[in-house]
């Protein structure tokens, strides 16, 4: 080999390698991922677990999972061990949207590229991680509202409960804020008590139970950040003799399986839906950062939204 031809060989070589600024991996390689799960909190996150799980399997990446239980602090102890331990990519579905700066510039020191997955996060430097597979928890918001101004039947005032997601956490901020920008179109639609129910069944029915007793049982909808916490609430609904569905319109998020029972039963009118299955895009954009590839910063999700008289015919289709 010449020496021009040697030099321009070596020089393809280091361009090649630095296509990807997070050092290269050889092709033969497998890839380590390693995930932080923000918890089990909720039918959609135990489907969203199953699926990056059953993907990596089948893809052969070698998957390190941790559960954070809801909690910031767990979060950030397993990214922290999973740059210790040298993984070669990161990804986490952020338990709440602020707060990860420091821990993500000590992953791009390490050059370990991040990818969010299912939350998004607020931050100075957008740097900071590849890209954020996920919703628009805005527009799930908005179609839950645009659903009650367009079925709600009946005059007058229309009292609206709201049981918020995790305090903080993406979903929990963007789907009220979707919601309240479609219903003050019409001022007698009005939120009259709005409180976390942590995503969770319990705390969904423990808060309902409150609003049913502040309100003396004057309530006409109820607006749940997911279905989890929609049915809790359906439970209070009950035990306080009134029928979910009927008395109280009911509108969840995430369309698991469990909402599609509850409305098959005409306790719930409808759910918005947010698609929990996001193992194959995890797997592509780890290949893919891996090769050097540009990744778009977002990539939203597909969704729709299904209503009480879909639910018996849709229910034997739903793989979450
Ligand atoms: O809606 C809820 C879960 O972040 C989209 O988290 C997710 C939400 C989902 O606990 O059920």
């Amino acid at each position: 080999m010449s020496f021009t031809r040697r030099v321009m060989v070596a020089t393809l070589a280091t361009a090649g390698l630095a296509l990807s600024s997070f050092g290269a991996l050889a092709a033969d390689k497998k890839i380590t991922l390693g995930f932080a799960q923000v918890g089990a909190e909720s039918e959609w996150r135990t489907a969203n677990t199953k699926s990056i799980k059953e993907t990596m399997e089948k893809e052969g990446i070698n998957l390190k999972f941790s559960d954070a239980q809801q909690k910031q602090e767990n979060q950030i102890k397993a990214i922290r061990s999973y740059i210790a331990q040298k993984v070669d990519v990161i990804a986490f579905a952020p338990v709440v949207q602020t707060g990860w700066d420091p821990v993500l510039k000590e992953a791009k020191a390490a050059k370990i590229p991040v990818i969010l997955t299912d939350r998004n996060i607020e931050t100075s430097d957008p740097s900071l991680y590849v890209t954020m597979i996920g919703s628009d928890f805005t527009e799930e918001g908005r179609k839950a509202g645009r659903w009650l101004l367009e079925n709600y039947k009946g005059d007058g005032d229309v009292r609206i409960v709201e049981l918020q997601g995790t305090v903080g956490s993406a979903p929990a901020i963007e789907r009220k804020k979707g919601f309240d920008e479609v219903i003050k179109a019409q001022p007698r639609f009005k939120v009259v008590r709005s409180q976390t129910g942590d995503f969770t069944r319990a705390k969904g029915k423990e808060v309902m139970e409150a609003f049913l007793k502040a309100e003396n049982n004057k309530i006409n909808v109820l607006y749940a950040h997911n279905d989890d916490m929609a049915i809790g609430a359906i439970q209070a609904i009950e035990e306080a003799g009134l029928k979910p569905g009927k008395d109280i319109i009911v509108i969840g998020v995430d369309a698991v399986k469990g909402a599609f029972e509850a409305m098959a039963a005409g306790k719930m009118n409808v759910t918005v839906e947010c698609n929990p299955l996001l193992g194959p895009q995890l797997a592509q954009a780890a290949r893919d950062v891996l090769a050097g590839k540009q990744l778009p910063k977002w990539t939203p999700t597909k969704e729709s939204m299904y209503t009480a008289d879909q639910a018996a015919k849709e229910l034997p289709n739903r793989k979450y």
